[in-house]
């Protein structure tokens, strides 16, 4: 199929934020499972991504891995959905985008993964500070504004929203009221329960 995406995931991984995306933009794809440790780690697999992880997509023949990158890319690619940025909207969006990638999901893993805490000196040199620092730095974002960038739902709260949602489901994000707000509003998408639908699928077949 012409302009076809290519999605290879696995429907307990977070993949199921790359779905989301490709629901959202309304992209033609196929889907291909692969399994943990298996059709993963296969050489096929490893020339598309040599980490051996999923998500990634291929799409007009360039890979594209990272769950954000994945959002950020097919909100471009797509631009019909009108999920990229606005000028306007840029400095919030690629803000809160990194910032969710990066320091947000450093503190989540170390903190409530591998219970580690960094102490006061090591607060200065890694990205998240502190989990409580992060956590307050978003939700008081979130505080102020209906959505990342303001009124307007964009990729970065395809992304935000996923780790947001699925971090309170599994406990690794403090159900705040500015962040149960936030994922009333972000799981409202038709998107999000289409893909939602899908994975969940594909799951009960495994
Ligand atoms: N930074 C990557 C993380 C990807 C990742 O760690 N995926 C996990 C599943 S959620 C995976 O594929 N693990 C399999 C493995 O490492 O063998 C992203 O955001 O897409």
């Amino acid at each position: 199929m012409q302009d076809e995406v290519m999605f290879y995931t696995n429907p307990q991984s977070r993949g199921r934020i790359a779905r989301w995306m490709l629901e959202e933009v309304g992209a033609p794809y196929r889907t291909e499972v692969l399994e943990y440790g298996g059709s993963m780690k296969a050489p096929a697999y490893l020339k598309i991504n040599p980490m051996g992880k999923v998500p990634a997509i291929v799409h007009r023949d360039q890979v594209v891995t990272e769950s954000a990158a994945i959002c950020a890319y097919l909100a471009e690619a797509f631009p019909q959905a009108g999920l990229a940025p606005l000028p306007e909207e840029r400095a919030s969006y690629y803000r809160w985008l990194f910032f969710a990638a990066g320091p947000l999901e450093a503190a989540i893993i170390d903190f409530k993964t591998f219970s580690v805490e960094p102490d006061a000196q090591q607060q200065m040199t890694v990205g998240y500070g502190s989990y409580a620092a992060a956590l307050d730095s978003l939700s008081s974002w979130l505080k102020g504004h209906t959505y990342v960038t303001g009124e307007r739902f964009t990729a970065a709260d395809v992304y935000v929203g996923a780790m947001i949602v699925w971090g309170m489901e599994f406990g690794t994000i403090e159900k705040r009221i500015e962040f149960i707000d936030y994922a009333q509003r972000a799981t409202a998408r038709d998107a999000y329960h289409r893909a939602t639908e899908k994975d969940d699928a594909l799951e009960a077949t495994a």
